[in-house]
């Protein structure tokens, strides 16, 4: 009935979905772990080095919702709110530049290199 509450409903579901894919169980053993705090609207570190089967994971310290989402929009993180934190398997072909949907100003980049 309330068209609102059921299109939140929606919302939540297809998050959760996107993280179990982005979480397969494997996913620690067979590659590095990058961390990247966001903090004072901005990425840090801004540039990462990453490898296919590696894992990112974002970690917001504002107070302000952010995210990791691809210039593209192929790939993102789950919106998170302070102190919560989400990861990202990198995958061959990831693209490279992404940015928060939310504060399109808040720009980064991963750089994939060969294992
Ligand atoms: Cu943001």
């Amino acid at each position: 009935m309330d068209k609102k509450f059921s299109r939140r409903a929606l919302l939540v579901a297809g998050t959760a979905t996107a993280a179990i894919a982005a979480f397969p169980a494997q996913s620690q053993s067979m590659g590095k772990l990058h961390e990247v705090e966001i903090k004072n609207f901005k990425f840090n570190p801004d540039m990462l080095e990453v490898k296919v089967g590696d894992t990112i994971r974002w970690t917001n310290k504002d107070s302000a919702p952010h995210d990791a989402t691809a210039l593209d929009r192929s790939w993102n993180s789950a919106l998170l709110r302070k102190d919560e934190s989400s990861e990202v398997e990198v995958v061959a072909g990831m693209s490279a530049d992404y940015f928060c949907s939310i504060h399109p100003s808040m720009l980064a980049s991963i750089k994939l290199v060969a294992g």
